[in-house]
């Protein structure tokens, strides 16, 4: 295993550091201090082409001024909450508003654009960094100093590991996630219409014209939303069917998954060979396919594009704060908040 360190640029005076974890079958994965942003993952198709499979930049500014939150972390809470008012323990807490009505990703000042403390470290087969972050009482406006840390290992047999903590002196809301968007086809050499994703998943969540769940949960059987045998993304953008077509054609939805930490998503693209298995001990994943990309932004000198990448933000089903029937991002006061998702990267 090996760790190269380098300086990714600045902003507001302060340094912005990248480490770059390469493990003994050169497969790389570069990440950066700033929202904790994974700016690529380089991995082997069948012939042996070492090839970035992530959406992402060369520069800071891009990430800070045009980025759709690539490769970042999120929090303190991952998707829509709306209305953007949470009570906690008998008090009212307005959050800030980003997106129309909706509070979104953590609002405007979340985890994804500070810039957190780093370190690495090193052992025989695997690779890690170390970031945290202290956020304070109010800040984006929850309740509690809240210490967070995330952790991303990559290890010799081509896993890496997710695992955030949190624990906060005041009960609050966390249900953090990670929005790398994936496109296992190589340098983005086409769009991601043609991976086949299997999701271990019998129910996902309604969504409303606002992208946020009815509360409903629909059984997947005899819907584009079935993937429990395998299904091609495209399916899900040709089709009819409402919930597709709502979000722009594709899909944006929580799934709930039958079990955890069984290989319960996998992602293949055939023609290149790289297949993507996620293990996780979330109760669901956000599976968003890009739908809202556009050609307004170059990716190292390709334009982007609707469908270029897609997302599999495993957390808590999104706006639970107002749905007392999804499972609860509740944080009691001083208690450990704990989550691991594991992506393997292997050939079919
Ligand atoms: C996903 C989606 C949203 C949003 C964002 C960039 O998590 O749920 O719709 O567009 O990412």
């Amino acid at each position: 295993m090996k760790i190269e360190m380098g300086i990714f640029g600045d902003i507001n005076g302060e340094q912005v550091k990248s480490y770059t974890l390469i493990n003994d079958q050169n497969m790389k994965m570069t990440c950066i201090d700033y929202g904790c942003i994974i700016t690529r993952i380089d991995v082997s198709d069948k012939e042996g082409n070492v090839e970035n499979i992530v959406l992402g930049f060369d520069d800071l500014e891009d990430y800070v001024h045009s980025s759709p939150y690539f490769g970042a972390v999120i929090g303190r809470v991952a998707g829509r909450i709306s209305p953007p008012t949470i009570g906690i323990e008998g008090i009212t807490y307005k959050l800030p508003q980003n997106e129309g009505q909706n509070h979104l990703h953590g609002g405007p000042y979340g985890f994804h654009n500070v810039v957190w403390k780093s370190s690495s470290c090193e052992g025989i087969d695997q690779a890690s960094v170390i970031f945290t972050y202290m956020s304070s009482d109010g800040e984006a406006g929850y309740p509690g100093n809240l210490e967070v840390s995330v952790i991303y290992t990559l290890t010799n047999n081509n896993e890496l590991i997710i695992t955030y903590h949190g624990t906060s002196d005041k009960s609050t809301l966390l249900n953090m996630t990670n929005h790398t968007y994936f496109n296992l086809s190589g340098n983005l050499k086409e769009d991601i219409l043609q991976h086949e994703l299997t999701i271990k998943s019998d129910q996902f969540l309604e969504l409303d014209q606002f992208l946020l769940p009815t509360g409903n949960l629909i059984d997947v059987e005899h819907t584009p939303f079935d993937f429990r045998a395998g299904k091609q993304i495209i399916e899900g953008t040709k089709t009819a069917y409402q919930q597709n077509k709502i979000v722009g054609n594709g899909y944006d939805h929580p799934f709930l998954l039958n079990e955890n930490n069984k290989k319960e998503i996998c992602l293949i693209h055939y023609s290149s060979g790289r297949k993507m298995i996620v293990e996780t001990d979330e109760p669901s994943v956000v599976l968003y396919t890009g739908n809202m990309l556009q050609n307004n932004i170059q990716l190292r000198g390709i334009p982007c594009k609707k469908h270029l990448g897609l997302c599999l933000e495993t957390q808590h089903p999104p706006n639970a704060i107002h749905n007392k029937h999804f499972p609860s991002i509740y944080l009691e006061k001083n208690k450990e908040y704990h989550s691991r998702t594991c992506f393997t990267f292997t050939l079919t």
